[in-house]
């Protein structure tokens, strides 16, 4: 048996040379993740892209705008395929430069550190003279752009935060706005060894820690945490945080001494408290009035906040929506008036429930593939690949930036699904249409591949030698290939190397290394650096016949700001006063009506408290899946067993499907004014009323006629393409307004579950 790393896991797997004939989670693994069974199932899937395609149109015609998405695909040699791709990447850098090039290439690809899919196509580009890359993530597109301003650096925030070994031994209260969910953090990219995310909770609630989970699903906390569950309104948090501080505020609850030495700005938001400015104090009766939640349990959730060590921690969902702004700075706020930052078990966390790694105490950093320089500093922030593609020339705001959007000929992606992680399906595949040439390499006819002109066949990470080892976890893993690669699939590597040849540039991309003098050389050129810092690990050799090696960390019980609460002169916050910016005088000076100084209540467009839910009256939540991670290996067996009638299911409170006149088990149509799709219901009281959930990962599948309908169960196919505010442009993927019907139409075949059409 042989050691494999994934986002969600490591396994131990034989193989016969071409396919794994034996998988069972690694044997470290406390909490392995059924999603271990889709590899197998999926590695020789019919919709694995076995040789490179060309789009037919772009074949014949040559690149040019044109929609894309339905025309059939020419298998061609690779010989072939590298020499039209070359040759067109020669046109464009030629005729329009390295501004025309979009190669932000967003996705979370495969674990393995060496193959990581964006890595390789970032330092081929740059050998080329550069790309319009992204800034952010789908996952953090707020919380990148405003905790800098508020607390510090995101990257600091997540590598600093509060060890959960800490949580689990002082925590006495965790209020959890977006819950804990067990499924998110068993993932992380780049991997995960040993699962804990049921652990921590379990060992805190023996010890008589009381968990409440604020959440329109009462299982985004795992039973352990024996939770008490409130479901505010979706998209409403931010109001209930509000009272919160209200009744602090109000009762003389809130430390003032904290915040007189750690924090700028609180004086600003108490008079917002108070309704000095607008005559409306934000206090549980008005915040009753928004979230649904009963003005009394507010009042005494702050009184049980304010007698315990708590611990405020924010889900990133809760960002991924318009103004997700208010509900993350509010949980720094809330935190800062606890007083609590910087003690061990209280203060404020951001994600323990949306990652395996937060919490993971740091280690030492890991071998990096270098990617080289950039030579175009043009941007977007990742969620505005839509409007930058329809919008050549258009002027925009970014976080106190006045920005333009670049005119784009060239759109290469690598190790992404964007016709999974995208808002507003329909617009994208509208964008798509606009670049003169679209390339994706992916192992997988996604429907991004589908939607590209030149299709290149990558290996999975089964198929390569690699090593590996995740964010935040402290295992190190050789990954030698288990099996050969499927069909004529090729690492990424490999196709850049070749393309570099073609270009000129082949020996700035490889410096003459093979794939195992690469492994090789980053190994050690890491093993030196970390061993002058006084950390010894093995050699190459010995590492490569290891099943792992653990890393050191050097410091086990880390908690969040400690250091500045001992000493804020000498370790100040990297904001701009070195404190805690309860208002921030930088986002003020902004002047963004989206996003003012302090945080507020703002209504979203697409909430049930608002005019919009009488057209489309459930709040859809599209959360991350259950049985896969993001849109990966969907073909897979543990994905394809959840499905209902071949389609993603969609949860519902049984007062809602009671309504519809629905039962479980059938196919209904969700739907909203910029798409619909089909899913299988689920009834369960688990979810919110008033709540549709549809998580996110369901392959694309278009009708042919009408591209705004998904027939498999995307539910970005409804979601809107809308920024969180103009500070962060992030992405608002995690909920919108919908309606659900019983289906009446002729269900069709899933298509995307098959190869597309060649010719
Ligand atoms: P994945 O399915 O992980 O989704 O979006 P992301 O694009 O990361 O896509 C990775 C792709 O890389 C897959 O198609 C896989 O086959 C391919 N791949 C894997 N390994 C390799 C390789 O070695 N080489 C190549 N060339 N390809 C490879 C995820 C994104 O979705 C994220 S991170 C978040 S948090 C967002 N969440 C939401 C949400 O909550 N709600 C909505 N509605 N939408 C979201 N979208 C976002």
């Amino acid at each position: 048996m042989t050691t494999h790393l994934t986002h969600w896991g490591a396994f131990e797997a034989s193989s016969d040379g071409e396919r794994l004939t034996s998988v069972r989670p690694w044997s470290g693994d406390p909490e392995p993740m059924p999603l271990i069974e889709n590899v197998a199932s999926a590695q020789h899937h019919v919709t694995r892209i076995d040789q490179p395609h060309v789009r037919r149109g772009w074949l014949e015609n040559g690149p040019g705008a044109t929609p894309r998405g339905a025309e059939p695909f020419v298998p061609v040699s690779w010989e072939r395929a590298l020499a039209l791709l070359s040759g067109e990447l020669g046109r464009v850098y030629q005729q329009y430069g390295a501004e025309a090039v979009y190669g932000g290439s967003y996705g979370w690809a495969s674990a393995g550190r060496f193959h990581h899919a964006q890595s390789q196509l970032h330092r081929f580009l740059n050998c080329l003279g550069g790309y319009v890359r992204h800034v952010n993530s789908y996952s953090l597109g707020v919380s990148a752009v405003l905790l800098p301003h508020v607390i510090g650096e995101l990257d600091w925030v997540m590598r600093h935060a509060t060890a959960k070994t800490v949580l689990a031994a002082r925590s006495e209260l965790v209020v959890a706005f977006g819950g804990l969910s067990p499924k998110n953090a068993a993932v992380s990219p780049g991997g995960v060894s040993r699962h804990n995310a049921r652990t921590w909770i379990a060992q805190a609630r023996a010890r008589g820690c009381r968990f409440v989970s604020i959440s329109p699903l009462r299982d985004d906390t795992p039973s352990e945490g024996a939770a008490e569950w409130i479901a505010p309104l979706p998209g409403s948090d931010a109001a209930m945080m509000l009272a919160l501080a209200q009744v602090l505020d109000a009762e003389g609850l809130a430390d003032k001494d904290f915040l007189r030495e750690y924090t700028v700005g609180y004086d600003r938001f108490a008079e917002y408290l108070r309704g000095a400015r607008d005559g409306v104090t934000k206090d549980p009766e008005w915040a009753a009035t928004i979230t649904g939640v009963p003005a009394d349990r507010i009042r005494m959730l702050a009184r049980e906040m304010a007698a315990a060590r708590t611990l405020v921690t924010v889900s990133w969902a809760l960002q991924r929506a318009q103004y997700g702004e208010q509900p993350l700075w509010l949980g720094v706020v809330l935190a800062a008036m606890l007083g609590e930052i910087g003690l061990p078990g209280g203060g404020f966390g951001h994600g323990y429930g949306s990652t395996a790694g937060l919490g993971e105490p740091a280690r030492i950093p890991v071998p990096r593939l270098p990617q080289g320089g950039n030579g175009v500093e043009t941007f977007i922030p990742v969620a505005r690949i839509a409007d930058m593609l329809l919008n050549p020339g258009v002027p925009y705001r970014y976080n106190g930036h006045d920005l333009v959007y670049p005119d784009i000929r060239l759109v290469y992606w690598c190790g992404g699904n964007p016709f999974h992680h995208h808002q507003d399906l329909a617009r994208l595949r509208t964008a798509f249409a606009c670049p003169d040439t679209v390339v994706v390499h992916d192992a997988f006819w996604t429907a991004t591949a589908r939607h590209a002109d030149i299709v290149l066949p990558s290996t999975m990470s089964i198929e390569r030698d690699d090593f590996g080892v995740g964010e935040g976890d402290r295992m190190f893993f050789p990954m030698p290939a288990l099996t050969r690669p499927h069909g004529a699939a090729r690492d990424d590597h490999w196709m850049f190397a070749e393309l570099a040849e073609r270009l000129g540039v082949g020996k700035e991309f490889t410096e003459g290394r093979t794939v195992d003098e690469w492994l090789r050389h980053l190994y050690e050129d890491w093993r030196l650096i970390q061993s002058a810092a006084g950390h010894d690990l093995p050699g190459f050799d010995q590492f490569w016949a290891s099943e792992s090696i653990e890393l050191p960390v050097p410091e086990a019980d880390q908690v969040l700001a400690a250091q500045f609460r001992d000493d804020p002169d000498r370790c100040p916050l990297t904001t701009p006063s070195g404190k805690i910016e309860i208002f921030s005088e930088t986002i003020d000076g902004f002047g963004y009506p989206d996003c003012p100084g302090h945080p507020v209540w703002l209504e979203p467009e697409e909430w049930l408290g608002g005019p919009a839910a009488a057209r489309f009256p459930l709040q859809l939540v599209a959360n991350q899946p259950r049985t896969k991670l993001h849109s990966q290996l969907d073909v897979g067996a543990h994905s394809l067993s959840a499905k209902i009638g071949g389609r993603e299911p969609v949860r519902l409170h049984p007062s809602d499907a009671a309504a519809r006149g629905l039962g479980g088990g059938e196919i209904v149509r969700i739907f909203n004014g910029r798409g619909s799709c089909l899913a299988g219901l689920i009834i369960d009281d688990a979810v919110r009323v008033g709540v549709a959930q549809l998580s996110t990962g369901a392959w694309y599948d278009p009708d042919p006629a009408d591209p705004t309908f998904c027939r498999h169960g995307n539910p970005n196919a409804l979601t809107a393409d809308r920024p969180a505010s103009t500070l962060s442009q992030g992405c608002t993927g995690q909920l919108a307004l919908v309606q659900i019907e019983r289906y009446s139409g002729v269900i069709a075949d899933v298509t995307v579950r098959c190869p597309p059409a060649t010719s």
